[in-house]
């Protein structure tokens, strides 16, 4: 069975202000044109489809025009689960019609798919709360999904009854993938768990990432689920969450991030893309072959001492989306800003860098944007309240941020 894995789409996402929706029309036809070129039976999509619970007309219409396309009339099964950025309901809004074209789109931890058998052959054999077990015609096999869309505690309490306070929530998880993976994930199917959380290996700190999508699972939700609290029987985890490619499991055994298809921020500037395509036999470890995605700009960050060469420069990387910092003994003049503009279209953010200015000397004046969101949001508090931000109003300034 051939299983193709992606994830974070954040389908309407701009970069400051400037759209990215024409690059990810480009961006699902290429994946869409892979999973043919590829003959693949199913497609997994590990949640964040769209960047904003309310996202752009556009950027709906293109979801689904993009699992329809993959499903191929119901030949093909798509399953979708929610990220911390869709609202679950929204997610799962069009379900009956989706269901109809093997399209299958789930809110939440415990979300269910009803018994169904479509034209193509596609059935759903067996379901329950956060489990699916489908046969997929064309390799004629079975499939188990357990499915963990990503909650915060309050759904998590919710999906799972809980009224105790305490409750250490993966333990929760880890307690029902257990019960689901001994009573249906035998070896005479594929078994596979999909989720949206934030996953690291026991005893390791978290391996860098993108500045803007790693803390926030720390707040209220799950935290960090330890991947050995993944159920033995599981063949091959595909999470969403991290927006760089990555394997925190063993070739073995894959525990893999598969990515965001496009950059999104200019932490992910130097990143290849890609979707991740498996291989699944009964009984067997899977093989998987990730694939690099072309479409899409580039995000280049580059400092510059002076105007003629960043101009230069820019007219030589006209295509790119662009992170200019200038350093300059003054601050950047209106006309030096015209000119940068006038020679490019797709610059981002202009920062200047003032290297002598009397301003600097012995003041505290300097800000160096240069730092974490979080940190100049701890100078910002410092400067406006006279104390440090405690770990609370930490927590929440990072949930906004997400
Ligand atoms: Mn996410």
């Amino acid at each position: 069975m051939k299983i193709l894995h992606t994830a974070d789409w954040h389908l309407g996402k701009k970069l400051e202000s400037y759209p990215r929706l024409p690059e990810q029309r480009e961006i699902m036809q290429e994946i869409c044109t892979i999973a043919d070129t590829n003959d693949v039976d199913v497609v997994l999509i590990a949640g964040d489809i769209f960047d904003t619970f309310n996202p752009p007309t556009e950027a709906v219409e293109l979801f689904y025009k993009t699992v329809k396309k993959l499903s191929n009339y119901g030949k093909r099964p798509v399953i979708a689960i929610a990220g911390n950025h869709d609202s679950p309901d929204r997610i799962e809004a069009p379900d009956p019609l989706a269901v109809e074209n093997g399209i299958f789109l789930l809110g939440y931890p415990n979300s269910k798919i009803k018994p169904i058998e479509l034209e193509s052959g596609l059935k759903i054999i067996q379901s329950e709360e956060g489990f699916v077990e489908l046969f997929i015609p064309k390799s004629k096999e079975n499939l188990r999904i357990i499915f963990t869309p990503y909650a915060n505690e309050h759904r998590l309490k919710t999906a799972f009854n809980i009224e105790n306070e305490e409750a250490e929530l993966k333990q929760v998880l880890a307690d029902s993938w257990e019960k689901l993976a001994d009573k249906y994930c035998d070896t005479k199917g594929i078994n596979i768990l999909l989720s949206h959380h934030f996953f690291i290996q026991r005893g390791k700190k978290a391996v860098e990432d993108s500045d803007e999508e790693k803390p926030i699972l720390y707040v209220g939700g799950a935290q960090a689920i330890e991947t050995d609290l993944i159920p033995k029987q599981i063949q091959y985890t595909a999470l969403g969450h991290l927006h760089r490619f990555q394997n925190i499991g063993t070739d073995q055994n894959p525990i893999i991030y598969s990515g965001s298809p496009l950059s999104y921020s200019f932490a992910e500037a130097d990143q290849k893309k890609y979707v991740n395509i498996i291989e699944a036999k009964l009984d067997a470890p899977v093989q998987f072959d990730r694939i690099q995605l072309k479409s899409g700009k580039k995000l280049l960050r580059q400092t510059f001492d002076d105007i003629d060469t960043a101009v230069k420069w820019l007219d030589e990387n006209k295509e790119a989306l662009v992170e200019l910092t200038i350093k300059a003994d003054e601050y950047l003049s209106s006309q030096d800003r015209k000119r940068l503009y006038s020679v490019h279209n797709g610059i981002i953010n202009i920062i200047p860098q003032i290297k002598n200015s009397e301003l600097l000397a012995g003041s505290d004046n300097f800000i160096d944007l240069e730092q974490s969101r979080e940190e100049l949001f701890r100078q910002y508090f410092k400067y406006k309240k006279g104390q440090e931000p405690n770990d609370r109003i930490i927590d929440l300034f990072k949930e906004i941020i997400a």
